[in-house]
């Protein structure tokens, strides 16, 4: 068998994807609107209430296409604050006017391979912070799940720790190209969701996803072991543009 990489895992991760209802939302009354969008105001505001205590964290885009419109990535100590999440918005008066479009779970994860060989890495501080991270509020965000391929040429998990350690070296380097201008939160999620890993980029200009993942397709990691799920991206909603949305 081969060495199986170590993880580090911080806060759980809930992708919450919504299509809003814009047939019952038409039809609703003036006093109904006003009612569900103080809900959505007053969910948001106790989540970041959340956010400020360093308990957990939120992310709120809009998302561009018919896949869905809008995204909530929730970050959370538990899985069981992550369900009463979506408990709390499904009973909400905003919870009537949205339909579920796609959710993941996975818990924030970094792997050993470009580790420091003898460091305690939750001695390094930056470190811990990657595994409980306040999510970046940039103009947008790409979200996507991937696994890496198990077919009999192709197997990544039967490749040894040190050609994988070499691929990933590779692809960390790419990524570091992308510093300052692309923030990566891998989330893994094997025994969780579908797919093993959920990918969310952070980017104030949405051309740096493209850059950065069309640049990761001819790097062998992604070239030979990347499968991808569908894509979403989308723009940052503040309270404002929550409520120009609406109204
Ligand atoms: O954690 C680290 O920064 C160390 C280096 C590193 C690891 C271990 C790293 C760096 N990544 C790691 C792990 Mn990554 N990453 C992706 C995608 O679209 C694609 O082709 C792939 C999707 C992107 C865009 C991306 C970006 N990375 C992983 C893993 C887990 C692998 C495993 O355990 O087998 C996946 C699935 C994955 C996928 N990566 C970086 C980036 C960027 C921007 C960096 C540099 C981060 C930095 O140095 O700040």
């Amino acid at each position: 068998m081969s060495e199986a990489a170590q993880t580090l895992e911080g806060w759980y991760a809930l992708h919450d994807l919504r299509s809003i209802d814009w047939e019952a939302w038409n039809a609703a009354s003036a006093a109904e609107k006003d009612a569900a969008l103080n809900d959505l105001l007053g969910l948001v505001a106790d989540w970041q209430a959340v956010e400020d205590r360093k308990e957990g964290s939120l992310a709120l885009y809009t998302v561009v296409g018919q896949k869905a419109d809008l995204i909530f990535m929730h970050l959370r100590e538990t899985l069981q604050e992550l369900n009463d999440i979506e408990n709390a918005f499904n009973r909400s008066a905003i919870g009537r006017f949205m339909k579920k479009a796609y959710s993941y779970v996975s818990v924030v994860e970094l792997s050993n391979y470009m580790a420091a060989p003898g460091v305690d890495p939750m001695q390094v501080p930056e470190i811990v912070a990657r595994l409980k991270p306040i999510l970046p509020k940039s103009n947008h965000i790409c979200f996507y799940p991937m696994n890496k391929k198990r077919e009999l040429q192709d197997n990544w998990y039967m490749l040894s720790m040190e050609d994988r350690k070499t691929m990933m070296r590779s692809h960390g380097m790419i990524g570091r190209g992308y510093a300052g201008k692309v923030k990566q939160v891998i989330s893994g999620s094997v025994g969780f969701d579908d797919w093993e890993w959920g990918v969310t980029l952070f980017a104030d200009d949405a051309l740096q996803f493209k850059k950065l993942v069309y640049e990761m397709r001819f790097d062998e990691v992604s070239a030979r072991f990347g499968e991808f799920g569908a894509f979403y991206v989308g723009n940052l909603l503040t309270g404002d543009a929550l409520t120009k949305l609406l109204k």
